[in-house]
């Protein structure tokens, strides 16, 4: 039954008028990218909702395995980090973009409802359902592509996997030229993901969509932010 639903939810991806939009778009001198979303009102109905994703522009240097982390997270925020800094990016830290967009209070560590405490809280209360392991409500963060459900609605990554930063060769000075009159799509380099646990894409209106780099250690802190616009 599953796989029938995915397999539906397949055949809908087609554009159509009903479809419901938000791009955050990067402009920065170093990254170029835009991250869309789109939901049609039957997909709203089910949870369900598209993502393309396209680089255009992309310097090494900002992150050299080119495999990024890509979250929803709480509130606005736009920014980069330069070349050879460290820590987040500016406009795009804690203090600006907030934590993981959470709103089913799945809980994982950058929750923003661990930043505002009540992940804690609802760990620390034994009430029905309890986790088999530990009696409490919520047991240990699990997130994965084959169960969604467990994962914060803003952990892109955890629901849909790593996104690559990378832009074929020739791309770059072919966007640079003609982007703006040229109406080609150039749907070859755009990376699609199905997402089977979203709410209606207006709740994400007006979020960071944050970017981080991963690396042999794991991924790191918060490399640049956009905001999800409605277009
Ligand atoms: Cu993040």
């Amino acid at each position: 039954m599953r796989l029938l639903i995915s397999l539906l939810a397949l055949g809908a991806t087609a554009v159509s008028a009903d479809d419901k939009m938000l791009c955050a778009e990067f402009n920065f001198e170093n990254l170029k990218a835009m991250v869309v979303v789109k939901q049609s009102e039957n997909e709203c109905a089910r949870n369900i909702a598209r993502w393309e994703v396209e680089f255009t522009e992309f310097n090494a240097e900002l992150c050299p395995s080119g495999e990024l982390n890509w979250h929803v997270h709480e509130y606005a925020g736009n920014g980069i980090r330069a070349v050879g800094a460290e820590g987040s990016a500016p406009g795009c830290d804690g203090d600006v973009a907030g934590g993981h967009y959470d709103p089913t209070f799945a809980c994982g560590g950058a929750s923003q409802n661990n930043a505002n405490g009540v992940c804690g809280v609802l760990r620390a209360m034994p009430q029905f359902p309890l986790d088999e392991d530990n009696g409490f409500v919520l047991g240990p963060y699990e997130c994965s592509n084959e169960d969604q459900s467990g994962c914060e609605i803003g952990d892109q990554s955890g629901k849909l996997g790593k996104l690559t930063a990378t832009v074929p060769t020739g791309r770059r000075m072919k966007s640079n030229k003609a982007s703006k009159s040229s109406k080609s799509d150039d749907s070859d380099n755009k990376q699609k993901f199905l997402d089977t646990w979203i709410n209606p894409i207006s709740n994400i209106e007006g979020r960071s969509l944050v970017l981080h780099c991963c690396g042999a250690d794991g991924c790191g802190p918060r490399l640049a932010c956009a905001v999800l616009e409605n277009v």
